[in-house]
């Protein structure tokens, strides 16, 4: 039991038997997240019964009353009605907009005596924020039972606003698609966290997902991707779902900002519609991530036809003021190639192809403002120069933000190591696979938006942050959420509270009854897991003391029986020795009894395998090669004949690609390496690759299952001195986007008491 956790915990839900006695007083005004700007107790307890009713003076506000009601039902059982009746305003829920109060937009007051709750703001959106506070304080997310009226809640005075305007979250619907229900649920979820803005990458290399009428094409072809092993990706939303989703993240005062991927991240538009690139050919849905070099052409006329005609069709489906235009990751050789955009770049008498990339983003600006929108792109629009309207989205890390802002450009900050969720949240060798990086709560909790490098007076350029979910690895609803929660709620707090009001401490302590609200919408979020051994399987000779912690304090609960842990099982608090045979699982275990998945190790006592007796060698190793597609070492026919050659060093069994380059399919095959290793002291070894299976000494020491590999992974063998047989299988393929030549084909070990992976180099290979 984490004992910082303790004392504050029992403050949060801190009950008093209440003057009659009944039922207890329910505080929870320390528990609200993000946490408001002031928070006062004051004397006595509000009871809601079931003859409270709503009071409102506007049909808007209705509206919001109804809103809530409908989720009370849920919860309670119970509805509530609705009253203009301001005369008598005895247990009333009143909301009370004041249009010409000093209040900010997004501003609310909520007060809590013990004859009424009042929320007070100027706009309706106020008094929703208002309303998702005080529902935060009531015992409303009870997951088994539904909440038993009345209840009593602790009087208290609430004045809140946001720190930023702009407080958002991104999702990559090309990579993988996800439907409307499940992205209208992450909406639900984080508008009580008072996120309002949502990002929608429509388009992309690997699918586009939006229906344009005028151009069939972009769906019936660009919507489809056939992947390398021949299974299809694809899926679309039509205008009707995509109107459905912009009116339900309306009711909850969430903009949807559109993005229209260009001039780069297009392939997808000219597998639909060749016309629009540069040269002539045939382009298919990219089916590898990576950056593609095919684009829309900047030279031709008819590419700024074509995107007039989709943001019109975009701007009666969007009605907000802010369009994504994307602008990252263009490879120009296309452009530095073609004849039209060359002549171009003379007549605007432009200087190299990042102007011609300004050039391009300044006319689809303008046709934007046609529409009445302002454009957003990524910061690398930056490279060639903007026009003085265009609001930057700063992902390469923070400078172009800061450059931005300080130009006096209106800035997004989401930059890759504070707000990429598509990142790991914890140890990648204990989590399940996510993009790379690390970015663990604290990180994302702590990360302010304003760089010092921002001027004074430029500040205010910094709208605000967004968290960014790139799905390129992940296929299920889950794993979106639990690469989103609970980061996009520290994410939440950094865009809502004032700096000087949050701390790392508090809001770990907020995170209970914040899970019991995930819980209560069905919400996949992490919990830290069980770090320390980084392979699942700890060979040792004598003895061996096995460590573990979590990225933020949970309490972990483990067996060595077999079995499954629970919450009754041993509580892990000190390393772990061991000296025989353990099968150890050991899991992390929330304070409301929710289990992370569990780890199972294997530790094993081995006697250091002794060399073959070979003294005869020759330095390399037996390289054999099988061409042809395959996803599986099963799939490999025996029939074909291998082409054998000897290589000097591992890396030397290398395919050519390059990251982002089309796949040469006529290099697909399987490598077979044979030979030994030599191993150069006794001990108990590590090894590290991400190879489909590296043999030692005949046994199978990597055994990587998956498809796609994209990180190494490590296991332990005990040997002695000397030379073991060594066998490396490889398959050159593409699994679900990744292609295996983008990993070096290599072996890397470490004895267990050292930490740093070495390289089996060529003075350790022979046949
Ligand atoms: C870079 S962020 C990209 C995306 C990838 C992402 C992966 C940005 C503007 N472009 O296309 O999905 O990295 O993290």
């Amino acid at each position: 039991m984490n004992l910082r956790i303790i004392p504050f915990f029992f403050l949060i839900f801190i009950t008093c038997k209440s003057p009659d006695n009944t039922s207890p007083v329910i505080d929870k005004s320390l528990s609200i997240t993000p946490k408001p700007l002031n928070v006062k107790k004051t004397q006595g307890h509000f009871e809601l019964n079931k003859t409270t009713t709503f009071l409102c003076h506007e049909e808007s506000s209705k509206v919001i009353a109804n809103f809530f009601i409908e989720k009370l039902k849920i919860s309670t059982g119970h509805s509530f009605s609705i009253s203009n009746n301001g005369d008598n305003n005895k247990n009333t829920i009143q909301l009370i907009k004041e249009t010409s109060s000093d209040f900010d937009d997004e501003e609310y007051a909520v007060s809590i005596t013990k004859d009424q709750v009042s929320i007070k703001a100027k706009t309706d959106q106020g008094l929703f924020y208002g309303m998702q506070t005080l529902m935060q304080l009531l015992p409303q997310y009870n997951t088994t039972n539904k909440t038993q009226l009345p209840f009593k809640i602790q009087a208290v005075d609430i004045n809140d606003k946001p720190r930023f305007a702009w407080r958002g979250m991104h999702l990559d619907v090309s990579r993988h698609f996800f439907s409307t229900d499940f992205i209208k649920k992450q909406l639900d979820v984080l508008s009580l966290f008072k996120i309002n803005k949502f990002h929608w990458h429509l388009t992309d290399d690997q699918g586009w997902r939006i229906e344009i009428k005028k151009y069939p094409k972009l769906t019936s072809i660009g919507s489809k991707r056939k992947n390398a092993d021949g299974t299809f990706h694809q899926g679309y939303y039509t205008q009707e779902e995509i109107k459905e989703v912009v009116a339900y993240a309306k009711e909850r005062f969430i903009d949807v900002i559109p993005e229209f991927d260009t001039p780069g991240h297009a392939i997808a538009i000219l597998a639909a519609y060749p016309e629009l690139s540069c040269e002539d050919e045939k382009y298919e849905v990219r089916n590898l991530w990576g950056v593609e070099s095919s684009i829309l052409c900047a030279g031709k006329e008819e590419t700024y036809t074509f995107i007039e005609d989709v943001i019109k069709e975009l701007s009666s489906l969007f009605p907000y003021e802010y369009y994504h235009m994307g602008g990252d990751e263009v490879p120009k050789d296309q452009w530095k190639n073609s004849l039209v955009c060359q002549e171009l770049k003379k007549r605007e008498g432009l200087k190299d192809e990042k102007e011609i990339q300004s050039y391009f983003m300044a006319r689809v600006e303008k046709i934007l403002v046609k529409y009445k929108k302002k454009m957003i792109g990524w910061d690398e629009i930056l490279e060639g120069g903007i026009t003085p309207t265009t609001n930057i989205m700063s992902w390469q890390g923070e400078e172009g933000g800061i450059k931005a802002a300080n130009e006096g450009h209106d800035v997004i900050m989401t930059p890759s190591q504070f707000c990429y969720f598509n990142f790991y949240q914890g140890d990648p060798k204990a989590e399940p696979l996510a993009f790379g990086g690390y970015i663990p709560l604290e990180k994302v909790y702590n990360y302010d938006p304003i760089p010092k490098e921002i001027a004074e007076d430029k500040k205010k350029h910094i709208l605000g942050a967004q968290g960014n979910v790139w799905t390129e690895y992940t296929y299920e609803d889950e794993t979106i959420e639990y690469l989103l929660y609970p980061r996009i709620l520290a994410l939440a707090e950094t865009t809502w509270t004032q700096k000087e009001n949050k701390a790392y401490d508090n809001f770990l302590d907020r995170l209970d009854p914040i899970y019991e609200i995930l819980d209560y919408y069905k919400i996949n979020h992490h919990i830290p897991l069980p770090e320390g051994p980084t392979a699942n399987n700890i060979v040792f000779i004598d003895s061996v003391n096995v460590s573990f912690s979590t990225t933020h304090p949970v309490k972990m609960v483990y067996t060595t029986d077999g079995t499954d842990p629970n919450a009754n099982s041993k509580a892990y608090t000190d390393p772990l020795h061991f000296t025989e045979d353990t099968e150890l699982r050991i899991a992390s275990i929330l304070k409301n009894g929710k289990m992370s998945n569990i780890r199972k190790i294997t530790i094993v006592k081995k006697s250091p395998i002794a060399p073959i007796g070979k003294t005869d060698l020759s330095q390399g190793l037996i390289m054999k090669e099988v061409k042809g597609y395959f996803n599986n070492i099963s799939d490999i026919s025996n029939t074909t004949e291998p082409q054998t050659s000897i290589i000097k060093k591992i890396e030397d069994a290398n395919t050519t690609y390059h990251w982002g380059h089309q796949v040469n399919k006529d290099n697909f095959k399987a490598i077979f390496l044979d030979g030994f290793i030599d191993i150069p002291e006794d001990g108990v070894y590590y090894f590290s690759s991400a190879q489909d299976q590296i043999w030692i000494a005949d046994q199978l020491v990597i055994d990587y299952k998956e498809s796609l590999k994209k990180h190494p992974k490590e296991n332990s063998i005990a040997l002695q001195k000397g030379k073991h047989k060594l066998k490396i299988v490889y398959l050159n393929n593409v699994a679900k986007g990744w292609a295996t030549d983008w990993n070096t084909v290599e072996l890397k070990y470490r004895k267990a008491s050292e930490v740093d992976y070495l390289e089996v180099d060529e003075n350790m290979i022979f046949h």
